[in-house]
């Protein structure tokens, strides 16, 4: 078997104003397909964060890729690593989402030759990852602080037609009741049963009611989790963490830096996560060393791949770390590749992030994947058990080209609402 071609292709997907600790999001969020065609006809793919940097990383080695054994997936990662191996955790950056840009190569590779090998095989990727462990992957619903509107070419809110999650998705949300109503609308449309806040946006006192208001309102069977993205100093994550200790299911990066969370965790009866102390496995023998976090969010663009983020797991259990998984906006493909892993992932303990509701479009046949009771179905066809809409691809193609935008940048996007606002990596 051996891939004949590779394809990669940039599409913006219309994404709503959503607010962060760096800034706001565009009116599109830009992905990368990977799509690896083999000489007897199969097609295997993968989907990552979208910037120049990343297409011409994935572009620089096309050369090494094509006539490679996708079954063969330890040798191809070898090749790819003599030409440039994954960043360490140093290079990614002090944003909410992971700035680096070799990783994806690994991860978009590994996924798309575990695609095919699927394929090849007549297996899902979830075997092929060591076995199916649970057939529904539970995901958490993801709620954000935003302005009016729904992004992309919807046209910033003016679908007045529009009704439940629809409606919901357009809706500003900018203090406590805002969130609640979100979170109701998400919660009746998509049936998820554990709930996530994205932080980092106002004050942490405001924050803290918003996350009160949602266990008034779900009561204490449903998990709740918030996210300020590093913005707090370790006295404001002591003091606003222990309002939340036997609120919060787990409080995730409230500040910068293993030492810090360590600090913060001793200080704590709450568990914390993380997807910005501990990002690779340069970044494990600090974690085992301060013990930084309770629970490692893996995130398979960014840890290298699925395989990567299986050997994490097995990292996570041999040092008594739970393990979940972060997200950031994604289409389909992504989504497909996340149940496979979770699926496959023995000792995953907590529902899973996705952005997926916040998009409308796909660029996968069928459209969007159902999200039923909170959970994703595996899919069962051979490989991912996704293929490419290919009008659709050339649409978000086609939209990509036109929205002009080339990387993430969440602080000039702010600008335009807030002229001079700056990203600040500790604010509070
Ligand atoms: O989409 O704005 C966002 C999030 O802030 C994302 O970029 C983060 O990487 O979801 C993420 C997180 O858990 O930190
Ligand atoms: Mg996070």
């Amino acid at each position: 078997m051996r891939i004949t071609e590779m394809h990669i292709t940039p599409i913006a997907l219309g994404d709503p104003p959503l607010l962060n600790a760096a800034g706001l999001h565009a009116p599109y969020c830009l992905r990368t397909v990977v799509e690896l065609r083999t000489a007897d006809g199969l097609s295997g793919l993968a989907e990552v964060p979208g910037s120049v940097a990343v297409d011409a990383a994935l572009a620089a080695v096309r050369e090494t890729v094509i006539g490679s054994d996708p079954r063969n997936w330890q040798a191809l990662r070898q090749r790819l690593a003599e030409r440039g191996a994954p960043e360490a955790s140093a290079a990614r950056g002090d944003k909410p989402w992971d700035g680096r840009t070799q990783v994806q190569v690994f991860s978009a590779l590994d996924v798309a030759c575990l695609d095919l090998q699927g394929q090849a095989y007549g297996v899902p990727v979830a075997q092929l990852l060591g076995g199916v462990v649970r057939e529904r992957v539970p995901y958490s619903a993801y709620l954000f602080y935003k302005y009016e509107g729904a992004g992309g070419e919807l046209g910033f809110g003016n679908d007045p037609a529009a009704k439940g999650w629809d409606a919901a998705r357009q809706r500003a949300a900018l203090d406590p009741d805002g969130i609640v109503a979100q979170a109701e609308a998400m919660v009746a449309a998509f049936g998820f049963a554990s709930i996530k806040l994205k932080g980092g946006v106002f004050e942490p006192a405001q924050e803290v009611a918003a996350m009160r208001a949602l266990r008034h309102r779900f009561g204490a069977g449903v998990p709740l989790r918030l996210d300020p993205n590093a913005l707090w100093t370790v006295p404001t994550s002591i003091r606003w963490g222990s309002e939340l200790e036997g609120v919060l299911e787990y409080l995730e990066d409230p500040c910068r830096g293993q030492a810090a969370m360590a600090e913060v965790r001793r200080a704590l009866r709450l568990p914390l996560a993380t997807n910005m102390c501990t990002t690779s496995f340069d970044d494990l023998p600090g974690s085992v060393r301060t013990a930084s976090e309770d629970i490692i969010l893996t995130d398979h663009h960014f840890w290298g791949g699925l395989r990567a983020s299986m050997e994490l797991a097995a990292h996570c259990r041999t040092f008594g770390r739970g393990v979940s998984m972060h997200s950031n906006n994604h289409a389909g493909i992504s989504l497909a590749a996340m149940t496979h892993l979770g699926a496959a992932m023995p000792n995953l303990s907590y529902a899973l992030d996705t952005h997926y509701p916040w998009q409308w479009e796909d660029i996968i046949v069928g459209g969007r994947l159902p999200i039923e009771d909170g959970c994703v179905t595996l899919p069962r066809e051979p490989g991912l058990g996704v293929r490419l809409d290919r009008a659709a691809l050339a649409r978000a193609h086609a939209a990509y080209v036109r929205c002009g935008l080339r990387e993430r940048n969440d602080e000039i996007e702010m600008r335009k609402k807030v002229p001079g606002w700056t990203f600040q990596a500790t604010r509070w």
